[in-house]
């Protein structure tokens, strides 16, 4: 935020003064200069200009960006889980490579964005710690079963089609770290989403059982992929001051018609239908209707009760525990690499 630093260090007495890790002005300051770091801050975000790590930011906004930063890290390397069951079965040395390479990707975009969330003075065992304590979610869609190996092929096209609708306005999010990650993330998920649209034509222009179980695969996993949006604007608690923030970009709403305008010519182009006999083309709107989703089933998946909440969770933390050597040991290689390093400018 080159600008909005700039505001801010005109107001600032020292470099104490903004509480940088805090986000909490030196008490010192007082509540005029608290006022004034404010006017700045809001001036800045409605300047379209970027909160970067050392500025002064109001509390409710860091905490916002941890809470959701975190929700995405979470799923991501949750989301390592449905499609990494099938790498051992994948059906040729092609698709394993291509998965294994996908699934690795996940585990690459936790790390930007656990990275990210550092920024904002958490620590990344604090961030994991909620989540195996479940103070911290992580994305309803990783609940449901990969049944199929056509499922690997709805994830890429349904599920990283759904994320990168999402994702792709919070390269513009006001949050400099955050916003930075989401464009490397976005052009992986592009590949991803292409492989998984790849992969379901091959099925869907295969054997009459393959094109069948192409078919089964959109038809389990269209409707969770439309709750991965979140609840309807008219539930989200968080959408209109994150909006005001310039954290979200789009509503939920916005987004998922976004992704059901995209999703319907494509669907047509693999030769398979979404499981909606409401989905039609609406002239008057320029945008496609679409039937009711079952919220119900999306607030029991929030707390606990989806398909796969279980499991997944369970998996996460064996894989920690089972991680635990690996952490020590890179803790224990970088001392004494900083150790070396001292030694050579000793
Ligand atoms: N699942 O007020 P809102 C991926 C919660 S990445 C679970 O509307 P907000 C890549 C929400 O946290 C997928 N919880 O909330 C991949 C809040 O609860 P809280 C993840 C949900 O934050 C592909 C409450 O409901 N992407 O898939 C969900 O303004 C393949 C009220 O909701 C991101 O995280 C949900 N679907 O909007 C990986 C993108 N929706 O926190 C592997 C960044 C809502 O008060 C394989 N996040 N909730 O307890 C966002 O854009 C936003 O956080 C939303 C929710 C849009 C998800």
């Amino acid at each position: 935020m080159a600008t909005a630093a700039a505001h801010h260090t005109a107001q600032q007495t020292g470099p104490q003064a903004y509480g940088a890790q805090s986000g909490v002005p030196d008490t010192a300051c007082g509540t005029d200069d608290t006022a004034a770091y404010q006017r700045a801050f809001d001036a800045a975000v409605a300047a379209d200009e970027r909160v970067e790590p050392r500025d002064w930011m109001p509390d409710a906004y860091r905490a916002t960006l941890v809470r959701q930063i975190a929700q995405h890290a979470h799923s991501e390397i949750i989301g390592m889980q449905p499609e990494a069951n099938w790498i051992t079965r994948a059906p040729s040395l092609r698709r394993k490579a291509i998965l294994m390479a996908k699934v690795q990707d996940e585990a690459g975009h936790g790390l930007y964005l656990y990275s990210a969330a550092e920024t904002l003075g958490t620590s990344r065992e604090d961030l994991l710690d909620k989540l195996h304590t479940g103070r911290q979610k992580y994305s309803s869609i990783f609940n449901y079963p990969t049944l199929t190996w056509a499922d690997v092929g709805a994830i890429g096209w349904l599920v990283d089609g759904a994320a990168i609708t999402n994702q792709v306005p919070l390269c513009r999010c006001s949050y400099g770290p955050y916003a930075r990650a989401m464009v490397r993330v976005c052009k992986e998920e592009s590949f991803h989403q292409r492989q998984g649209y790849e992969l379901l034509l091959a099925l869907s222009r295969g054997t009459p059982e393959q094109h069948a179980m192409a078919q089964d695969a959109v038809d389990r996993w269209w409707w969770p992929s439309l709750m991965m949006f979140g609840p309807p604007d008219d539930e989200s608690a968080h959408s209109a001051q994150s909006m005001a923030w310039k954290i979200k970009r789009h509503s939920n709403d916005e987004l998922r018609q976004r992704f059901v305008d995209i999703c319907v010519p494509q669907a047509e182009s693999l030769g398979l239908t979404l499981p909606d006999p409401d989905l039609k083309w609406n002239e008057e709107r320029g945008h496609h209707d679409f039937g009711a989703i079952d919220w119900t089933e999306f607030w029991e998946v929030l707390k606990g009760n989806g398909p796969c909440n279980e499991q997944r969770m369970t998996q996460r933390r064996r894989a920690h525990d089972e991680g635990a050597w690996v952490r020590e040991s890179a803790a224990a290689y970088a001392a004494k690499r900083n150790d070396e390093a001292g030694a050579g400018r000793g």
